[in-house]
């Protein structure tokens, strides 16, 4: 299978923490040159957003969540899902409340990284949203999310890379403190899930990649972000 996708992409870098927690090899193709706009690319998804996984019979799919569960279903073993319903659940709303009202704010704000060209009226209305996103995870998140089979969950694959750029995301802006992690239960599970042998060494392909991207463009790395990080 292919995914096509991003190193410095959290979508893409959640698809490829399970694939490898499942033992499964995808091929990681360019991106057409044209980009994301591309005939080539909007024929393999027209929403012109990555990640899109394309089966040997050429199916694609696309929005990581959906290649989340398309792994877990067709590869059910080691499963990235505890076996409770009610626990299912849990794991199920964590990655929600982070795509809807987490994520949705912090895409939107990446028209506004640039002092230049930042709207300060447009920032304080989704950084709000995103604040109030937070809460909603933090309180769903309690003590902790039950445990899967495979020692990972399809939760854990899924949000530790959004939390991952959320500190790059909240120190760009100059924000007094990360809406995720000031959250002391999101702090310690952030803390912790960086320790995990699959999802310790995405997070550094993430930053590599992102100190890559950043540094082509100009501007301070990643890890300097990670650095001044409130
Ligand atoms: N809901 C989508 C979000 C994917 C997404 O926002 N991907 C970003 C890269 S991290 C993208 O393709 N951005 C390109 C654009 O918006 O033009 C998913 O879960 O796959």
């Amino acid at each position: 299978m292919r995914l096509y996708g991003s190193p410095n992409s959290p979508f893409s870098t959640r698809v490829r923490i399970a694939a490898r927690v499942k033992g499964v090899t995808l091929e990681l193709p360019a991106l057409p040159a044209g980009g994301l706009r591309s005939d080539e690319f909007l024929t393999l998804n027209p929403v012109a957003k990555i990640p899109v996984l394309v089966t040997e019979d050429g199916v694609r799919i696309p929005e990581s969540e959906v290649i989340l569960r398309y792994l877990e279903d067709r590869f059910p073993e080691p499963s990235l899902m505890p076996r409770e319903a009610d626990e299912r659940a849990r794991v199920n709303l964590a990655v929600r409340l982070m795509d809807v009202y987490v994520m949705t704010p912090v895409i939107r704000l990446f028209a506004h990284l640039d002092p230049a060209r930042r709207d300060p009226r447009a920032v304080e209305d989704e950084v709000a949203r995103w604040t109030d996103g937070a809460a909603y995870l933090a309180h769903f998140f309690g003590a902790g999310l039950p445990p899967a089979p495979a020692g990972l969950s399809l939760a854990d694959c899924a949000l530790a890379p959004c939390l991952h750029l959320n500190i790059r995301i909240a120190a760009m802006l100059g924000l007094p403190a990360d809406p995720l992690r000031r959250h002391g239960n999101l702090a310690g599970y952030y803390a912790a899930i960086g320790k995990d042998p699959v999802v310790g060494p995405a997070l550094d392909e993430l930053t590599a990649s992102q100190t890559a991207y950043d540094e082509r463009a100009g501007r301070p790395s990643v890890a300097h972000w990670h650095a001044v990080a409130p």
